[in-house]
């Protein structure tokens, strides 16, 4: 099923300063879309439903990219789980209700790989939602984003709603956040490895064992994902997005050292968590709609660090400064 969306529809990018949501307004911009909409954290708090119902009231989306969220690494995940369930439910719930409430056509939401189980077989098919106890280091993250797509589900069995739902992969690309103690880690030890080359510090810290398995997603991959699933899908169940590959911590790192800094040798600090042991997405529905991922991961990480050097203002930020963001 191809549908294709006018030029002129009127879209709203929930998220829009986010890592995903900066990504898929780069995309539909580049598409021709003429009427993206966003609003700022000042203008409108998307945990407030009375807010979100008179912005959508005001506004009218025909579409929305729902992309915002708090997010953060493993560290972030586990010592804030508060924020992580409670702005996650309260945004998914006020986004999803006003859609409804003001005849959205359509509805994207963005989950994560995540709400799958800590054991699920690999690669992990979208049918194993449910089936076993979660990652306890995400669970609180992972049990608002489940709730997401049942929130989309029951909105399209009893209204008739076409809101869609998408678990990404790990992501990683511009606009990430790259603090050593929110962030995920591709970016923290990009981060990581920069500052040491500043510094001449030999040693570099890779938390945990360097063992667990994970698969990388460019973000710009993603937000072409979610204009194709926006054009080509709409069913009821959710559908993964990835690249199908996965490598190990240890390796991904050797692969950021000889980009960033290649004369520093690893060090693993095994008191710090590994997480799950492996997390790779079983991507066959995606490719047999006809979708496939374009960026490599060793090119995406080049190009990554290549922005981080020219975001000048992001390298003079102290560490620890930067809050976990609330845009997906
Ligand atoms: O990316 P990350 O924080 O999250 O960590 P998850 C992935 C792996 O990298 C873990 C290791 O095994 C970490 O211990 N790691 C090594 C590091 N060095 C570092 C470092 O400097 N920083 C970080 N952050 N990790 C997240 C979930 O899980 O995945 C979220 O917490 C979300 O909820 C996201 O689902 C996609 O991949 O373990």
């Amino acid at each position: 099923m191809h549908r294709e969306i006018d030029r002129a529809a009127r879209i709203y990018v929930a998220g829009h300063n986010g890592l995903v949501g900066s990504a898929v307004v780069r995309r539909l911009q580049a598409a021709g879309f003429k009427n993206v909409l966003t609003a700022s954290r000042q203008q409108l708090d998307l945990r407030d439903q009375g807010e979100v119902s008179h912005w959508f009231k005001a506004n009218r989306p025909d579409y929305v990219y729902l992309v915002a969220g708090t997010v953060g690494g493993i560290l972030a995940n586990s010592t804030r789980p508060a924020e992580f369930i409670y702005d996650n439910m309260m945004i998914h719930g006020t986004v999803v209700h006003a859609a409804h409430e003001y005849g959205t056509k359509k509805l994207l939401y963005l989950g994560s790989s995540c709400i799958y189980p800590r054991q699920a077989t690999q690669p992990i098919t979208e049918d194993q939602l449910l089936t076993g106890p979660l990652e306890p280091t995400n669970e609180w993250y992972a049990i608002a984003k489940i709730a997401g797509i049942k929130l989309c589900q029951a909105y399209r069995r009893q209204y008739g709603c076409d809101f869609i739902s998408a678990m990404p992969t790990n992501l990683y690309g511009p606009n990430d956040n790259f603090d050593l103690n929110s962030g995920h880690v591709l970016p923290a030890l990009m981060r990581k490895f920069h500052d040491a080359k500043l510094a001449g510090a030999k040693s570099v810290e890779i938390w945990g064992t360097g063992s667990p398995m994970r698969e990388f997603l460019h973000v710009d991959d993603l937000a072409d994902a979610c204009a194709f699933l926006m054009e080509n899908y709409s069913d009821d169940s959710h559908i993964n997005v990835g690249s199908g590959l996965d490598l190990s911590i240890h390796d991904l790192a050797e692969k950021v050292r000889s980009v960033v800094y290649p004369e520093s040798e690893l060090h693993f600090d095994k008191s710090k968590p590994d997480g799950t042991p492996r997390k790779v997405l079983d991507v066959t529905r995606l490719r047999d709609l006809g979708w496939a991922p374009k960026v490599d991961l060793d090119t995406g990480i080049r190009s990554t660090y290549q922005w981080l050097l020219d975001q000048q203002e992001v390298m003079n930020t102290p560490r620890g400064m930067q809050t976990v963001q609330v845009d997906g």
